[in-house]
């Protein structure tokens, strides 16, 4: 009340409105005009100079800190009512003849209530059904005026806000988070000019190359019709089934059985537009670009066992953690970077810029970074914004244009189409979270939900009545598409065929391979093993094997190997048999490693494990540290609840070992104190923390008396071998020497994994 009042936003406790002016700082050294403020608050009165109806959204303002405001509702200190705003006074109890009587028809009350109640589920996505959400902004580095004219990119600091939804493919709703799947990454960009959609991937390319395979890929790797199994899985028949006769898939499958396949962290994995776009200036003139999203933290990812055991303890893993970084203030930041080339360049390439099942690499075309991407605050309502945000690749603004890719062809229709049954009509476009900061002035009329009033009688053009109003824009302000090149004559004739590069389906996937580190392969191979040992079939198998053959006999022959094959089965024939040279034999870039981010070890969790007697201030040190780093170290004790300390006062477990299982953290900290680290002896628990967090490779410190719980657990028995071996994740300590200590473990972290000590299969 005292913030409506103060003619305040209706949301006090989301610090973090889009861009600057609500405490998030510009990057360093960037120069920044003063576009950014927060307009008064919005209503549907005309007097209001709203940007949704009348107002043009002013150049680089940061015109959506405020619309959603409109719609939000704060039930602080008010009364129950129905749907027309009637105050209910009774929400205990039906209206009934006596107490013991028929309940009535006239209870309207009720009747709303149940019948609301019986409507609110809506059908989820087709594919991607799993997601979360979060605002955010864009902001420019640079103008990039010479190759668009994109409102985003038109100044140097210019903020455009942005809503994004990360996603698993192939699960259901509410299936698990860690499922080894492509992760969607699709950036909805409010800008001055309309909304441009750029719904990417965390996988630069695609299993296939033409939007009418699309329905067979989906209904191949969901979960099979007759018994509705697998659930977040593409370890089944039908998937390899169909990739093992769709050999254009293979260079997908190298990404999709990699780490990338597993992140960490929404906020530690790549974006990827997928396809060629063109981007156009204001001389009309058109460079072809591929998008990249990279984030600030690094490219990090689970391992296996890991994303399996995490699938269970905490299905919600990625969605938590983005909801808690943002929360925390410790937001997700993606730089984001264009790789331009021209026409003529890509007539050369040996690939073709038209196949989605090719990448770039980054050595052949460099990456131009031009401006981040912050996400820096939770959505109010998961279901009227996360749920109903409707991304659409058909969604480009004046700047941005398609590619002539048959793949994004069927995209462009696919996405407007499935929304107008997932959101029941055409008029999706003025949900709340949907709906522009561009005025939409058009003569499309009514539709299921319309919330527009349109006044006057004409909605015809062309048109006297209304003084010829809304009239076109014209080629100077209005979207004009790219003419495509002129085709040479036998290239005109209407077919149903693929240019002849796209039939090399193993140069890419063979760079791919040979690109990563020795421990990425190992990795690779295992998933290939792991996925392929679900399926019953032996032909389906073998064939795999056998395609694999042309992209990396090596690792053909590391999955037969784990497969019991041998021999290994021909090579499957290649639709190609003598493909164009590559540019590039390796690509650095590819390898996850490549970026290990800024070494933060912001937003990380590190269980310190906790028992009564407990050496209490090398554990608060300890504590103490990790937060000034931006992580949280949670005290995870045999239980919840106070924990005397051997001093004699006490610490608070917020966790237990039971509800918060090892894997769930990224380090463990063992705490010093004879009766602690006695108790924590007894319980199968500590071990199996202090095994997880060896076989996932994490950073272990055990201070004093806890070094015994690494030999119980059954850790390599010396531990100083383990250190002579370089494993600077394994770290031993006095508890008079936690500040030192750690240091190395926060370098330990940083460094994500030690890989140095995983074998196949594992030792513990
Ligand atoms: Fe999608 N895709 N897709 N897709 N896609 C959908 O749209 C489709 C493809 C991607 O968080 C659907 O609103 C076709 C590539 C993301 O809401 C649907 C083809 C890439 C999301 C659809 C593709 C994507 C979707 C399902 C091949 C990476 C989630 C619900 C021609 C560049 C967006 C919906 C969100 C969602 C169709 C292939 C990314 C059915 C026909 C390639 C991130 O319209």
């Amino acid at each position: 009340v005292q913030a409506l009042a103060a003619g305040m936003p209706h949301n006090l406790n989301k610090a973090g409105e889009h861009g600057f002016a609500n405490g998030v700082a510009p990057r360093a050294g960037a120069t920044v005009e003063p576009q950014s403020r927060l307009p008064a608050a919005s209503t549907l009165s005309e007097e209001n100079g709203s940007e949704k109806l009348g107002s043009t959204a002013v150049d680089g303002l940061n015109a959506t800190i405020e619309p959603l405001d409109r719609v939000r509702v704060d039930s602080t200190g008010r009364f129950l009512t129905t749907n027309q705003g009637v105050a209910v006074a009774d929400n205990q109890n039906s209206l009934k003849l006596g107490t013991r009587g028929p309940v009535l028809l006239e209870d309207f009350i009720l009747r709303e209530k149940i019948t609301h109640f019986d409507h609110e589920r809506i059908p989820e996505r087709i594919v991607h059904a799993r997601g979360s959400g979060a605002h955010g902004f864009f902001e420019c580095y640079e103008p990039c005026t010479d190759i668009t004219k994109a409102a985003p990119f038109q100044a140097a600091g210019k903020i455009t806000p942005v809503f994004v939804r990360f996603s698993t493919v192939q699960g259901e709703r509410g299936s698990k988070d860690t499922a080894r799947d492509v992760r969607g990454f699709a950036v909805k960009f409010y800008t001055d000019e309309g909304n441009w959609d750029l719904v990417g991937n965390n996988i630069p390319v695609f299993f296939i190359q033409d939007a009418m395979k699309f329905p067979d890929l989906v209904h191949a790797v969901k979960p099979e019709p007759h018994h509705q199994m697998p659930q977040a899985a593409s370890a089944h028949d039908t998937f390899w089934d169909f990739v093992s006769l769709m050999p254009e898939s293979t260079h997908m499958l190298m990404w999709v059985m990699s780490d990338r396949a597993i992140p960490r962290s929404y906020a530690t994995m790549q974006g990827f537009g997928v396809h060629s776009f063109r981007m156009v200036n204001e001389a009309g003139e058109s460079v072809f670009v591929k998008f990249h999203w990279s984030p600030v933290a690094g490219t990090h990812s689970l391992v296996w066992d890991e994303a399996v055991k995490i699938s269970g303890a905490d299905p919600d893993f990625h969605r938590r953690d983005l909801w808690e970084r943002i929360e925390a203030g410790n937001y997700p930041e993606y730089e984001l970077a264009l790789q331009v080339f021209t026409e003529e360049q890509a007539d050369q390439f040996s690939f073709d810029i038209l196949d989605a099942t090719k990448i770039i690499p980054e050595e052949l075309v460099p990456l131009r970074k031009v401006g981040r991407m912050v996400l820096n605050r939770n959505p109010d309502n998961f279901f009227a914004e996360t749920e109903q945000v409707a991304f659409c690749a058909a969604h480009v603004v004046p700047g941005i244009d398609f590619s002539n890719d048959p793949l994004l062809a069927g995209r462009i229709h696919s996405y407007v189409d499935t929304q107008i049954s997932r959101l029941g009509g055409p008029n999706f476009h003025e949900i709340p979270i949907n709906s522009p900061v561009a005025q939409v002035h058009n003569n499309q009329r009514d539709g299921m939900h319309r919330q527009a009033i349109h006044r006057g009688r004409v909605s015809y053009e062309p048109n006297s009545l209304a003084g010829g109003c809304p009239f076109q824009a014209g080629a100077a302000q209005g979207f004009v598409s790219v003419p495509a090149r002129l085709q040479a004559q036998d290239e005109q004739a209407k077919v149903r065929a693929k240019p002849e590069k796209f039939a090399d389906h193993y140069t890419q996937a063979t760079l791919f391979f040979e690109s990563q580190t020795p421990v990425e392969q190992d990795h690779i191979a295992n998933a290939f093993r792991f996925e392929l040992s679900k399926v019953t079939v032996p032909a389906i198998r073998e064939r795999m094997v056998a395609s694999l053959r042309n992209a990396s006999e090596a690792l053909a022959k590391k999955v037969a190997m784990g497969l019991g094959m041998d021999p290994l089965p021909a090579p499957l024939p290649r639709a190609l048999p003598d493909p164009a040279a590559p540019e590039v034999a390796k690509s650095p870039a590819l390898s996850l490693l490549f970026r290990p981010g800024d070494g933060s070890i912001k937003g990380r969790k590190v269980a310190i494990l906790v028992a009564p007697g407990v050496e209490g201030e090398s554990i608060k040190k300890a504590q103490a540290a990790l937060l000034e780093q931006g992580a949280v170290g949670r005290l995870v004790g045999p239980r919840i609840g106070p924990m005397p300390t051997a001093s004699g006062d006490a610490l608070d477990a917020d966790a237990s070992l039971e509800n918060e299982p090892g894997f769930l953290f990224d380090a463990l900290i063992l705490p010093d104190g004879d009766e602690a680290v006695a108790a924590l002896a007894q319980d199968g628990h500590t071990m199996e923390f202090i095994k997880d967090q060896f076989r996932h490779c994490k950073t272990i410190l055990a201070l004093g008396a806890s070094r015994l719980l690494l030999v119980k657990a059954g850790l390599p028995a010396s531990m100083d071998k383990s250190q002579a071996q370089g494993d600077t994740g394994l770290l031993v300590a006095e508890a008079a020497g936690v500040d030192e200590a750690m240091s190395a473990f926060i370098a330990g972290m940083a460094k994500h994994r030690h890989f140095g000590r995983e074998m196949d299969p594992p030792l513990l």
